[in-house]
């Protein structure tokens, strides 16, 4: 007896059955290709994993003591690169984007330069412009040139597109030019992955001064 396929979700019935007929190499290719392109129209794909899915494991940071409670000191301020309200989204309502990754630093020193360095699980650092390989994008960077971040310095990073690949991550944050400016420099560093959060201040000591934080997904 030859099986009958049918389509639960769509609800269309299956085509009935051919009368007997010869059945040759051409009507088997075109009977199988039919069987899979109906059977695929049947499958559910798989949905982007909702933040509270996202796995984080092997949380590790050099040199840098991290908070993962969040403790709400009142509404939201910008550009402090801190989570205020406790929402899980740093600094939101001030022009910055998000994602169920995001990673932000800002500190007070107007002409300092400091970086943000985040690579995905394929060693690609995230950039202004275009998100990398782990679809995450750089939108802001400062102190930017002619004075583009108006003495408010915050950089971020987000996951801007598809889900969070799984690998390892590594966040960097790098003093780059005192540009006068007497050391240490204060830098808070938040970091939004999935439903956990993490928060820093790092003290730089001098030019090249990093701190990393690295995780897995
Ligand atoms: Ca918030
Ligand atoms: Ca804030």
């Amino acid at each position: 007896m030859r099986a009958r396929v049918s389509c639960a979700l769509s609800g269309r019935p299956a085509s009935p059955e051919p009368a007997a007929a010869p059945f040759g190499k051409r009507d088997w290719a075109r009977g199988a290709l039919a069987l899979f392109l109906f059977a695929a129209g049947c499958l559910e794909v798989p949905k982007p994993k909702p933040a509270s899915d996202v796995d984080v494991r092997d949380v590790a940071a050099s040199t840098m003591v991290l908070e993962s409670a969040c403790s709400p000191t009142g509404i939201e301020l910008c550009f402090d690169a801190y989570d205020n309200n406790c929402n899980g989204i740093i600094d939101e309502g001030c022009g910055l984007e998000t994602g169920v990754l995001q990673f932000t630093i800002a500190w007070q020193e107007p002409a300092v330069d400091v970086d943000l360095r985040v690579t995905g699980p394929d060693g690609s650092n995230a950039r202004r412009g275009e998100p990398n390989e782990a679809g995450l994008v750089k939108d802001r960077d400062c102190p930017g040139g002619d004075n583009g971040c108006h003495g408010q310095n915050v950089e971020n990073v987000y996951l801007a597109e598809g889900a969070p690949r799984p690998g390892r991550y590594r966040v960097a944050v790098r003093l780059e030019d005192l540009r006068g400016q007497k050391p240490p420099i204060r830098v808070r560093l938040s970091a939004r992955i999935g439903q956990r959060q993490f928060t820093s201040v790092l003290v730089l000591e001098e030019r090249s001064d990093e701190r990393t934080l690295e995780f897995s997904l």
